[in-house]
């Protein structure tokens, strides 16, 4: 009400503050408007990755509406979620990011178990390994067991990159350098980061290599599934290199659920333990769509 129409009254005294009672409070935040919002999609479990939060090519808004619309018992963010490596080199960090933190914090919250296995542009995690943030449990793998009884190795996949670089003489001198190579590639990234340089690309190594970019991609996808063999799982979903898939390599189940930067993709297991992958491109509308240009520039 305007003051200048206020009858004239007596000035009182300087009264304190009255408590407002929590009620009295306007539903302001984007936490009490997503109560209103109801899930249309109930799932087992979601597996998200590379989002790349603190980048401009991260599709916040899209990730958003998906995690609006699903419902699940159990999120992994299987890597590459905050991007430390460009948050560091420039600072990048919009409400839409913040919101898409904060969503994530409330399904932990309002029970779904969230597991969060770092990348390595989210490697500062690791040192948190075995912690629990805010309802997120950090870890560096995890074995997943599907409604239908399968055995799934969770893990972002980037220490499969010196795998792929050194693919030609690895397969010379076997399983002991293999091993090292496995070892030694999360040092090196280590120290990149230490001394300010950027992590070693597969992504974008595959994009200037276009010729050759099938062969690497499926490469990293033996790779993996070769590994996911060894520890004696049925298969492994992973993320890193921005390629959604879902194929059978030599009788492992290769799962990987793609990125928020270009693809908008995630893994989901329905209630029978069904798998599938969620293309959310077409459906996240205008929200996917604002920053696609700026989307090809980010790399794995
Ligand atoms: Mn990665």
């Amino acid at each position: 009400m305007r003051r200048d129409l206020l009858p004239e009254l007596p000035e009182l005294p300087q009264m304190p503050q009255p408590l407002v009672h929590p009620c009295a409070l306007p539903p302001a935040t984007a936490e009490a408007s997503d109560d209103d919002h109801q899930p249309v999609l109930k799932l087992r479990t979601v597996w998200i990755s590379d989002v790349h939060l603190g980048t401009p090519g991260c599709q916040a808004d899209a990730l958003l509406h998906f995690l609006r619309s699903v419902q699940c018992e159990t999120l992994f963010l299987v890597g590459d979620i905050i991007d430390g490596w460009q948050l560091r080199r420039q600072w990048h960090w919009p409400q839409a990011h913040n919101d898409v933190v904060q969503k994530l914090l409330r399904k932990a919250r309002k029970g779904t178990r969230v597991i969060f296995v770092p990348g390595n542009h989210d490697e500062f995690a690791r040192k948190y390994l075995g912690h629990n943030f805010g309802g997120v449990d950090v870890v560096e793998d995890h074995i997943h067991t599907t409604a239908d009884g399968r055995k799934l190795w969770v893990t972002h996949g980037d220490l499969f990159d010196s795998v792929v670089q050194c693919a030609r003489w690895l397969a010379l001198v076997g399983d002991w350098a293999y091993e090292l190579t496995l070892k030694v590639n999360q040092h090196v990234n280590s120290w990149r980061a230490r001394l300010n340089l950027p992590y070693f690309s597969l992504s974008s190594y595959l994009k200037f290599k276009v010729k050759r970019a099938v062969s690497y991609i499926s490469d990293f996808e033996v790779a993996v599934a070769q590994e996911a063999r060894a520890r004696g799982v049925h298969g492994v979903v992973c993320g890193h290199i921005h390629h959604a898939e879902m194929r059978n390599i030599n009788g492992i189940l290769y799962c990987n659920d793609g990125d928020w930067v270009e693809s908008l993709t995630a893994l989901v297991e329905h209630a029978d333990g069904r798998l599938e992958i969620l293309d959310w491109s077409g459906r996240a509308g205008q929200a996917a769509t604002h920053s696609m240009a700026l989307a090809r520039s980010v790399a794995t």
